[in-house]
């Protein structure tokens, strides 16, 4: 709901802004059919969403006159119901890139109506800015203040932030009044050039600050400042169930067994990059229960399981790009905002997810999966291989460069119906080449230096009972072809498990 009667300019402390202060639907005025705009926002954190919101009334208003109207959203990651869910209702959305997690939006992308660009984190920062998808008409960002010297303060996340900035030809301000005062100096803005210019990024350990507090923009680009006043409202997290402790469990001693062969640090382990969803915020509960203090933290995000673990001292040092908490976890981290701000950086997503940073930094990287075949192949994002989920979103920006590199995932979905583990998967996200660990509530694969037929007894061996026979009865009778070569498949039996969970409802015979 847009406030229209909000007015406080305090913190606008360059007064040259404050002629620039108009109304939202005046604001989405300024934003012609088939613009290309690039908002703020990452995990449903620090959106915009009054603009919009009068975006989307304003499309509704002109497709109703027979007019034609649609945008192009470019974001960090996902935003809010306000923002992705309201402009694909009101169908006004003609690309989405890079990750959605909204469900009107993933409807639209899966009818076809919007076209999607599922892309690397990383990536998409540096590819708009060397024009792969043309220009960027306007930028939309919320912030928390103006400094005298028209510096920006961001809010809770960085994500392409200053990218879009930079980037786009006119920028839009949403300066929302909401968000707490001390989330001044939680960042850390640093930008690259670009290639042949690009230098090596100075961050040598997860704390280390490199760039400035704030962000910048081109004073006469900014064509409107608009006064707001929301919260993130980011979903509560289900309470830890026996399976996401399992898996949580399994992790830890994974780790532990890691420690004691020498290969990670003892009691300190590496700095570890944790997905979003229930189950890592299970794996980070179980490093809090195996008694590790003083960790670090180089990831994407840092959800409510982080910040308990950031309270409780397992956690020193936790960087990433956005703080993406439910209304429980934004109450404590307001109350003890000055003590957070000593042990959490919020970057932009180029450096956060940087994977030379990653490679080098030696991160050990936990990511939720849809589902893995048994030679360790990941498909993160297309439900029986044609429905987008969310999106690759950061996962291979880790995946692929981590020191380790785990996939987490119940063994089964959708009450049993689904396997989680299968002879080949519907859409490959990951290869095997990229994938070290598979953990379920069953315990670890440890694929590494494993030959195909080694990894397939290793996945069958985490598999739900349900599943393992089908599976190994696959293996067996691909492996006694005249050719099974180095890795034995059936092909014309590949993919029938999702095929008959497609026609039957379920991937049992
Ligand atoms: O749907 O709630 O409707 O039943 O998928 O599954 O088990 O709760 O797992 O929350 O960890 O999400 C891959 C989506 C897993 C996530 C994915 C159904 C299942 C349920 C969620 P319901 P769970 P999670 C950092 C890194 C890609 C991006 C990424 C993801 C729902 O981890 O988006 O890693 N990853 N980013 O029932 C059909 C299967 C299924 C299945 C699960 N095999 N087939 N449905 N589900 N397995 C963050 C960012 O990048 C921003």
């Amino acid at each position: 709901m847009i406030d229209n009667t909000i007015n406080d300019t305090s913190r606008i402390k360059d007064a040259r802004y404050l002629s620039k202060v108009i109304k939202a639907d005046e604001a989405a005025a300024l934003i012609p059919h088939k613009s290309q705009i690039g908002f703020s926002g990452f995990v449903g954190a620090g959106s915009p969403l009054y603009v919009p919101i009068a975006i989307a009334n304003r499309a509704q208003k002109l497709h109703a006159a027979g007019n034609e109207y649609k945008i192009s959203i470019y974001s960090g990651a996902s935003t809010d119901v306000d923002l992705d869910g309201i402009l694909a209702k009101a169908n006004c959305v003609e690309f989405r890139t890079p990750f959605n997690t909204d469900p009107s939006m993933r409807g639209r992308i899966n009818s076809g109506e919007t076209r999607y660009l599922d892309v690397h984190l990383s990536s998409l920062a540096w590819q708009v800015e060397c024009g792969y998808f043309g220009d960027m008409d306007f930028a939309v960002i919320e912030i928390s203040g103006i400094t005298e010297d028209g510096k920006l303060i961001p809010t809770t996340s960085v994500g392409n932030n200053q990218a879009w900035l930079n980037a786009a030809k006119k920028v839009i301000l949403e300066l929302n009044i909401n968000q707490p005062k001390e989330l001044e100096g939680f960042h850390d803005i640093y930008v690259q050039a670009k290639p042949p210019f690009r230098e090596p990024i100075p961050l040598k350990t997860a704390r280390d600050r490199i760039g400035t507090p704030y962000m910048s923009v081109d004073f006469d680009k900014v064509v409107a400042v608009v006064l707001s006043s929301t919260d993130d409202r980011l979903n509560s997290f289900t309470p830890l169930d026996e399976v996401s402790i399992a898996i949580g469990d399994n992790v830890a001693k994974f780790f532990a067994a890691e420690e004691a062969a020498g290969r990670l640090p003892k009691g300190k382990l590496l700095p570890l990059q944790s997905g979003i969803g229930n189950v890592a915020n299970a794996v980070l509960a179980a490093l809090s229960k195996a008694g590790y203090k003083g960790l670090e933290c180089y990831s994407e995000v840092i959800q409510d399981g982080m910040l308990d673990l950031v309270k409780d001292g397992t956690v020193d040092l936790a960087s990433a790009s956005a703080l993406s908490l439910s209304p429980t976890a934004v109450e404590e981290f307001r109350k003890n905002v000055d003590f957070y701000k000593e042990h959490i950086i919020l970057r932009p997503q180029e450096i956060s997810n940087s994977p030379e940073l990653v490679r080098r930094l030696g991160v050990v990287a936990m990511n939720g999966m849809l589902e893995a075949d048994i030679y360790g192949n990941i498909n993160s994002t297309n439900v029986m291989g044609t429905q987008m989920m969310n999106g690759i979103g950061g996962s291979g920006d880790f995946a692929r460069n981590g020191y380790l590199s785990l996939f987490l995932t119940p063994s089964v979905a959708k009450g049993g119906a689904i396997s989680a583990i299968v002879p080949f998967v519907s859409h490959i996200d990951h290869t095997e080449h990229d994938t070290m660990v598979v953990v379920t509530e069953y315990g670890y694969a440890d694929l590494r230096g494993c030959s195909p037929r080694q990894r397939a007894q290793k996945m069958i061996a985490i598999a739900h009972p349900d599943y393992r026979d089908m599976l190994q009865d696959y293996f067996d009778r691909a492996c006694a072809q005249p050719k099974p070569g180095h890795t034995p498949h059936i092909l014309s039996e590949a993919l029938s498990w999702h095929d008959r969970f497609n026609k039957t409802g379920s991937m049992k015979k």
